[in-house]
């Protein structure tokens, strides 16, 4: 066996699972050829059942979705039979939405396992368990990545990193970080109905599993405290200020109720349009961070001259304010949203920790 070869186990085959499944497959022959590197997958496992393999050619014979006559889910079995392989490498690829799953990185961590994720719960949920994620990774051999998970395949948590072990310092950082957000308010005009635009950024695959994650903000303000943790800031999600678009009384019920009951509310937001528009600004759903820890995620009105009025479709715009880039912030901007970028950004995440094997 060569030195790269890494045993892989794929947890959630949903929109992005599937596309890094399809991307792993076309690269694989070229990864194996140039970079001397055996990707191996051994394992897929959905919310309900799993698969796995011994043979090297899963990637080409696997069919999504899982065979109705596949095993139960058991988690504990899928992640022994990945360890348990004998390759010298394991990797866990976790594209659920899952806390659940989000739950399991220590363990596996400390186990030696390295963890690939686009979830955002552990990177934004309970402080103990993000403190025990770390220590787990950093006091071990096995590495924790989540690059895709702000900014999708752009390189928004890579270059914050660059500039803090550069010894820069971070005063601010203002942005647009929903891929899905920026396409409904790019998209949006007189006339049209926001609820059919919502429909359509989830047909797309842009939003979140729960497009209320999306349009409560709490899909962007999970990005600000990944952001936040990442310049060292213990901030939790109770702590940022989020102004929702998702209507209160939509809040317990099915996803399709949901999508149907926006169309009541189309008026509302029919308004907020009407008076930025009567002023020559538009609308955006923006979000920003200081230093000391303020954060905020709200739907404002900007000119129509201001930098994050002009976006395309789905670009995610991320401004970085510090000592080196204060007169002129330092800019991450394009497409934040959608499976292709996102599984993009988690494949990149592989071989940055294939490179340190
Ligand atoms: P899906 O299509 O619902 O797939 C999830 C899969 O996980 C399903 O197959 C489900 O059965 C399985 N699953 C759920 N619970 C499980 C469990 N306990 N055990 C095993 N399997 C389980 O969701 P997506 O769209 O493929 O998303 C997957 C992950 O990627 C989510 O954590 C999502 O937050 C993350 N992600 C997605 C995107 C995107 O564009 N779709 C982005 C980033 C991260 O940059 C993107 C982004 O931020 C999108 C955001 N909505 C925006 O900016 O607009």
């Amino acid at each position: 066996l060569s030195e790269q070869t890494v045993a892989i186990g794929l947890i959630g085959p949903g929109n992005v699972g599937r596309v890094l499944l399809e991307q792993l497959k076309e690269a694989a022959q070229r990864l194996h050829g140039e970079a001397n590197l055996d990707l191996r997958l051994l394992g897929v496992a959905g919310s309900k059942r799993m698969q796995r393999f011994d043979e090297r050619q899963a990637l080409d014979t696997l069919t999504l979705p899982l065979d109705e006559q596949a095993e139960a889910l058991d988690l504990d079995a899928f992640t022994d039979h990945i360890d348990n392989h004998h390759l010298p490498h394991s990797i866990l690829i976790d594209c659920t939405a899952s806390d659940a799953i989000a739950e399991r990185y220590a363990g596996w961590l400390a186990r030696g396992i390295h963890v690939i994720t686009p979830n955002k719960h552990a990177g934004s949920g309970p402080i103990e368990r993000y403190r025990a994620i770390r220590r787990a990774s950093q006091g071990g051999s096995a590495r924790w990545r989540y690059d895709a998970t702000v900014g999708a395949g752009l390189p928004v948590i890579q270059t914050l990193r660059d500039l803090i072990d550069t010894g820069d310092r971070i005063r601010r950082i203002d942005g647009i970080f929903s891929g899905t957000l920026a396409y409904l308010f790019n998209r949006y005009s007189a006339g049209m109905s926001f609820a059919e635009l919502v429909g359509e950024a989830r047909e797309a695959g842009y939003t979140e599993p729960d497009p209320r994650d999306d349009l409560s903000g709490m899909d962007v303000a999970r990005k600000l405290v990944i952001l936040a943790r990442e310049m060292g800031l213990e901030l939790g999600l109770d702590q940022v200020r989020i102004e929702s678009l998702a209507p209160a009384e939509l809040d317990g019920c099915s996803i399709d109720e949901f999508l149907a009951g926006l169309a009541d509310h189309d008026e509302v937001m029919a308004r907020r349009l009407a008076e930025a528009e009567s002023r020559g600004e538009v609308l955006r759903f923006v979000a920003g961070l200081s230093a000391d820890g303020q954060a905020e995620v709200a739907l404002k009105s900007l000119p129509g001259d201001h930098p994050f009025a002009s976006l395309a479709l789905t670009d995610n715009v991320v401004a970085f304010t510090t000592d080196r880039y204060c007169d002129n912030p330092l800019i991450v901007q394009g497409p934040g949203a959608g499976p292709a970028v996102t599984a993009a950004g988690v494949f990149a995440d592989l071989l940055r920790v294939a490179s340190h094997l």
